[in-house]
């Protein structure tokens, strides 16, 4: 590939009237904005262990009050992109969040969409547009773009969840910001319950069709024993994995962000091909080896760990007799829509 001309090789007065007049020349940048076969991602392949954030996320429940946080979250930052940019990858945000017995964190509702995969704890739960949705262990909660939603706690144990969020995308955008709320009113309870197999959704008698989120709270057990059920029935199956969809269109459940849950047989080694979308990974249950090129990193439960596209990545169990579960995250409902997804074999 051809060399370029540097910003050193022109006159000093010609740099100086180009700045003058809020003009720069493409070619010394030209390589760096279009490299050659691959993106250079600033995404590091990066794993955030449970063990060693959870004290520090519990001395935060005692030195700030949940007034003086609104959301009490320690963003899980990426240090390729800066840690002050709060961005696992381009366009994900992480952050575990911190809600205490009897605590209370207000309604609002704000332009990126979030989900929440609940790490630990009972008795808490997100109200989204009235519907109360429970939170256990490995649940999926929505809260889209634009709904209103807030926390509660009537347990007694801390509860933790995992925030997911296209917040870098959104920012990115100057499109996010929030509008906040006072606490709704609790119209229905999580409406799973409406969603109870695949393939029959309410009748048109209470037809929820046309609405952009029809089910806000998928419940681990059912996604779990999906898992279960799909890997005796298809011993053959390259990848035990669900996507977690719009029950009514088969869609992807959010616009940008997508998200799955994969199961890893006993002693099970899964080599994924390099696709264009970054990636996040969160051990529900048993351990896990996650490698790519130059790194490798050995996911307990609830470790979460996050990796560049472009990067074929082998998954592998590191039990010979149990099974273990992911949850995954990425950007590919996004690169789809704009047309640059890409799976390279
Ligand atoms: O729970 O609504 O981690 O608004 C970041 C922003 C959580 C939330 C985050 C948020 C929330």
């Amino acid at each position: 590939m051809q060399e370029l001309g540097r910003l050193e090789d022109l006159p000093e007065a010609y740099r100086t009237a180009l700045t003058g007049q809020n003009l720069v020349p493409l070619w010394p940048s030209l390589r760096a904005v279009l490299p050659p076969g691959k993106p250079t991602p600033r995404t590091q392949p990066i794993c955030w262990s449970y063990e060693g954030l959870r004290p520090l996320l519990l001395q935060a429940g005692e030195l700030t009050p949940i007034e003086k946080a609104e959301r009490r979250v320690l963003v899980l930052a990426n240090p390729g992109h800066g840690l002050d940019k709060m961005q696992a990858s381009a366009t994900i945000y992480l952050g575990m969040q911190l809600l205490l017995p009897g605590e209370w964190a207000p309604a609002h509702r704000h332009t990126p969409n979030a989900v929440r995969m609940i790490v630990e704890g009972e008795g808490a739960y997100t109200t989204v547009e009235g519907e109360k949705c429970p939170m256990s262990r490995g649940d999926l909660i929505l809260t889209p773009t634009g709904l209103w939603h807030e926390h509660g706690h009537d347990g007694d144990k801390p509860v933790v969840w995992l925030d997911v969020l296209d917040l870098p995308l959104v920012y990115f955008m100057e499109a996010s910001y929030v509008t906040e709320g006072k606490a709704q009113t609790v119209t229905a309870e999580a409406n799973d319950r409406a969603y109870q197999r695949g393939g029959v959704v309410p009748a048109p008698v209470f037809n929820r069709a046309g609405e952009a989120f029809p089910m806000l709270r998928y419940p681990w057990v059912d996604v779990r024993a999906t898992l279960v059920a799909l890997a005796q029935s298809q011993p053959d199956l390259d990848a035990v994995q669900v996507a977690y969809v719009n029950p009514e269109t088969g869609a992807d459940c959010q616009k940008i962000l997508g998200f799955s849950a994969l199961m890893l047989r006993p002693g099970e080694r899964l080599q994924l091909p390099a696709r264009s979308c970054a990636m996040v990974f969160h051990q529900i249950e048993g351990g896990a080896g996650v490698s790519l090129e130059g790194h490798a990193f050995s996911l307990a439960e609830a470790d979460t760990c996050c990796i560049p596209g472009y990067t074929p990545v082998t998954l592998s169990n590191r039990s010979k007799d149990q099974a273990a579960f992911i949850f995954i995250a990425d950007d590919a409902p996004l690169q789809k829509k704009l047309g640059v997804y890409e799976v390279r074999n």
